[in-house]
Parts: structure tokens; sequence; C-alpha cells
């Protein structure tokens, strides 16, 4: 099942998102915010781990000794959820070394579209 984490983008190096820091769990990712592909969080943000902290508690992998385990991590030969990243919140650069904090409701339905295209399931 592919569960859309539509937040402030995940780290695909967090050790819970597949072996070896493989970022495996996550089949599609992107960064409405900026219109690119790398969901990667935006650092310069207050909880620039906002997103990789709720993707963990929702598909991280379970029984591995690593990090923590996501409620629908799969467990043995029981596969856990796949993760579409799709990114919604972040910064953008105004001037001066200013930033400016988007999150806006079009991104978030554009997302929930590209989430349902790539085969999310959204209630
Ligand atoms: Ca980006
Ligand atoms: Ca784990």
């Amino acid at each position: 099942m592919e569960l859309p984490i539509l937040d402030a983008g995940l780290d695909r190096t967090h050790g819970d998102f597949g072996p070896g820091n493989t970022g495996a769990k996550v089949v599609a990712s992107y960064d409405f915010v900026h219109d690119d592909p790398n969901s990667s969080p935006d650092l310069n943000i207050g909880a620039p781990y906002h997103g990789t902290a709720v993707a963990a508690i929702a598909a991280a992998e379970t029984n591995d000794g690593v990090g923590v385990s996501g409620v629908c991590g799969g467990f043995g030969q029981t596969p856990g959820c796949s993760i579409l990243d799709g990114k919604v919140l972040g910064t953008l650069s105004i001037s001066q070394g200013l930033t400016e904090w988007l999150g806006t409701t079009d991104c978030a339905a554009a997302a929930v579209n590209w989430a349902l295209a790539n085969g999310g399931k959204v209630k």
C-alpha cells in the first residue's frame, strides 16, 4: 500500500526508510513548494524534520533494530507501507537572507491529486 505523507518533505537517508539508509520505502516524491522533484526538507525552518518524524511514525521499518517502528511498518513476511513523499510545507528565500514560510492550499490540493495518481489512498 502506498501511503501519502504530505508534509515538510522527509530525509530519505534516515535509517527507517529502507535498509542501508537507501530510502527504498519512498517510491515517489515531489516538492510542491518549489515545483521540483527533490522533496528534501528545507533546513532553515524551525522544525525541518517534521515530515521525517511523521513518515517514521506511519511507516518506519519494524523489528529492524533501527530507530522506531511505524504503525504501518510491516512485520516479518508482511510488507509495510511504501511512502509517497509530497512536500507541501517549506520556505522561499525572499531577500537579504530572509525567508518566507510557504504552505498554500494550492500546494496541498496538487499534492492530493498527485498522491491519488500515484496509487495513494486518500479518505
Ligand atoms: Ca526541492
Ligand atoms: Ca525501525
